[in-house]
């Protein structure tokens, strides 16, 4: 079948990444023998009507759209992303009665809801690799494709989701397809405004419980850690075949399990890269020797999840780790010489004044490279944030959170956002 692939992300918050999920998509699907074309939008200049001559030059039988941000995830300056995407299905649709088949993080997050806003009928949850071959198969061969697992189906006044069969990954998919979605025009340095950056992924899944967070539910909750082998000649052609210089792994908890990060840092130190990386580091698994594998194998930097420096708050967020843990992560790594940037999440359940205090206070005792600052928690279905914003009515029954919807404490609500631009504004290295 020819197959139309498109990246819709437009979003410039933060670093833009390489759109490493819908790449995975094609170069499955490119390996199940299907002609795939693939479109970025993120360097178009207009979207629309880019579109429309892709269809036009390629008709494609299908068309698969990643949906990757929903909003910006910001509070006090909000963006929703979807209307701009709903003009661009709409102009699809004028053209062409290929299906249009959604997926993505965004998508998995919020399935029904993308389908009724986008006016559409299928899309893929959660891992695309299986279920998208899968649909492709049936579509190709006109066969029924109502109770096939993975997929959100709204039709005639019906919608339901059918679950994952089980998650197959890792290692029995091909790489992502970095030639088809361009990997060299996302190779900016640190720095680089915006900084476009390209990506990789060691594991999916994340088997803990912080009450606000979607990662197990879009990637699901067993780690799944691909072979480091793999993994260490991924990284090594983004250098050798791509020319990239610097990359961010996309693993939610890059530093567990602790065997199998000494073993990948083993892998990649023995390439002798020049390439350098960045990733994520949980304060709870926290060991030395895994800290110094990051750094001889080209780890330049760690996002360290704290959220907090208030044990209340880390553990009304679930977080599972404590004060000490996060100041022997940012203490450790900061001895080694690796860039340290640490999060906080406030306004969350159960904040307020002095809960706030102990967060600064500890942020400014460590003083990471840098403190990323968050007010007031997105609320997405299936977390426990939202039973929890249920019952404090900080939302009501029945309220469609794809429209951005966030959690802030009443007892902060009135003072803590200016309270905190004013701060980060006079403390260099914060950034909200
Ligand atoms: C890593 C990450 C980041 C990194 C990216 C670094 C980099 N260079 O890649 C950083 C920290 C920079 C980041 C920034 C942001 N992020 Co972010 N990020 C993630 C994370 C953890 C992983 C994304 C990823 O790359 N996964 C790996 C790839 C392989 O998986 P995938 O994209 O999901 O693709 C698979 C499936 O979805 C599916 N699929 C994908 N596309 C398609 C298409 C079709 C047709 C089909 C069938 C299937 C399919 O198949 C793929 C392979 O199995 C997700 C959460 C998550 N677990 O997904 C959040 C997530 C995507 N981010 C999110 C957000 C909001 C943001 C920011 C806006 C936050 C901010 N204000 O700064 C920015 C936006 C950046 C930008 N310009 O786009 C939200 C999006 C939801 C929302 N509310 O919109 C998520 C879901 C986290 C959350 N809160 O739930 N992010
Ligand atoms: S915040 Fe991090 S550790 Fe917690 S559930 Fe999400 S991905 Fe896992």
């Amino acid at each position: 079948m020819r197959v139309l692939l498109i990246s819709e992300n437009r979003c410039r918050e933060n670093l833009v990444p390489f759109p490493l999920g819908i790449a995975c998509v094609a170069s499955a699907s490119r390996n199940a023998g299907h002609e795939v074309s693939a479109l970025d939008l993120m360097f178009s200049s207009d979207p629309v009507k880019e579109t429309v001559e892709r269809v036009r030059e390629f008709r494609p039988h299908c068309i698969g759209l990643s949906i990757r941000n929903i909003d910006n995830q910001d509070m006090f300056n909000s963006e929703f992303y979807l209307p701009p995407l709903r003009e661009l299905v709409r102009a699809l649709r004028a053209e062409t009665d290929a299906p249009i088949v959604l997926g993505g993080a965004g998508f998995s997050i919020f399935p029904l809801q993308c389908l009724e806003y986008l006016d559409l009928e299928v899309g893929v949850v959660g891992e695309g690799e299986r279920t998208f071959l899968e649909l492709l198969r049936r579509l190709e061969n006109n066969a029924n494709f109502d109770s096939l697992p993975g997929l959100a189906i709204r039709r005639e006044g019906r919608s339901w989701v059918n679950p994952p069969a089980h998650y197959a990954w890792p290692g029995s998919f091909p790489p992502p397809d970095r030639e088809l979605f361009d990997v060299r025009r996302y190779n900016s340095l640190p720095g680089g405004t915006p900084a476009y950056t390209a990506n990789l992924q060691a594991r999916r899944g994340c088997h803990m419980r912080c009450i606000y967070c979607t990662n197990p539910v879009i990637e699901g909750k067993a780690v799944r850690a691909r072979s480091p082998s793999e993994v260490a000649e991924e990284l090594a052609g983004l250098e050798a075949d791509h020319g990239i210089r610097y990359v961010i792994f996309t693993d939610s908890l890059f530093n567990y399990p602790q065997g199998y990060t000494l073993d990948l840092c083993r892998e990649i130190a023995s390439r002798e890269l020049s390439l350098r990386w960045w990733c994520t580091f949980n304060p709870l698994f926290c060991d030395p020797s895994v800290l110094e594998a990051l750094r001889e194998a080209g780890c330049v930097g760690l996002s360290i999840g704290n959220e907090s420096g208030s044990e209340e708050i880390l553990s009304a967020l679930r977080k599972d780790f404590t004060r000490r843990h996060v100041v022997r992560s940012v203490s450790l790594a900061k001895e080694l010489g690796l860039r340290t940037n640490c999060f906080l999440l406030l306004g969350g359940p159960g904040e307020n004044e002095r809960t706030l205090r102990e967060s600064l206070d500890l942020m400014l005792e460590l003083a990471p490279d840098q403190v990323t600052v968050t007010v007031g928690i997105r609320v997405y279905p299936g977390c426990e944030l939202e039973t929890l914003a249920l019952k404090r009515r900080a939302i009501e029954p029945g309220q469609n959170l794809l429209y951005p919807t966030f959690y802030l404490e009443p007892e902060v609500s009135s003072w803590i956002y200016p309270f905190m631009r004013e701060f980060c504004a006079g403390h260099p290295g914060w950034v909200l």
